[in-house]
């Protein structure tokens, strides 16, 4: 499997699936949430509000798979990191399933790439060096099936030189 860290907007590159840094409600937000339902259009939330009538919200560290709409992509994944508030609320953990979950619908769909943004350390404020570092500890240890590359867009140079630096480390 190939990792590859990119510094740019994550609705501006072709892959297989986006992964989406959404809320529980699946009704599209601000941040990078925003961006993707701006880029991909209607058809979006269309179907997240089919999901909601089917299933309720969408729980923290869970995730939802729906079509991409106008976005350069086939599918569009919504996973819910958690809010950062101390660290005592097993927000790691959370945060670890939302990358785990992502992979497991985005292998079971069959992509071969994936896109992900910097879950939850945007407006849910998770400090951005420990999230990188979970970020890759799910990855480094997911057996892909049908995956072949992961891209991590960072949107901010801070979080480019945070993965760049644990991954020469
Ligand atoms: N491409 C890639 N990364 C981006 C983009 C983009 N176009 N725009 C922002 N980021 P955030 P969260 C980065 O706040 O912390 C929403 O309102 C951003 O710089 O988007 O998980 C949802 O609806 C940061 O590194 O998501 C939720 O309510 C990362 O994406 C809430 O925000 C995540 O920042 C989720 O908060």
């Amino acid at each position: 499997m190939e990792l590859i860290i990119v510094k740019g907007d994550i609705t501006k590159i072709p892959v297989d699936i986006i992964v989406n840094a959404a809320n529980s409600s699946l009704l599209g937000g601000g941040g990078v949430d925003g961006a993707i339902h701006r880029a991909g259009g209607p058809a979006i939330l269309a179907e997240c509000l089919e999901i909601r009538a089917r299933q309720g919200e969408c729980k923290t560290g869970d995730a939802v798979i729906t079509t991409a709409g106008r976005l350069p992509a086939n599918k569009v994944i919504h996973t819910v990191g958690p809010v950062w508030i101390g660290g005592q609320n097993e927000e790691e953990e959370k945060l670890k399933n939302c990358y785990k979950k992502s992979l497991q619908i985005a292998d079971d769909y069959g992509a071969k790439v994936i896109s992900f943004p910097c879950i939850s350390t945007g407006i849910y404020r998770f400090p951005k060096r420990l999230a990188a570092e979970l970020s890759l500890e799910v990855i480094k240890s997911y057996k892909c099936r049908i995956l072949e590359k992961i891209i991590f867009v960072c949107f901010d140079e801070e979080s480019y030189d945070i993965y760049h630096n644990l991954l020469d480390s």
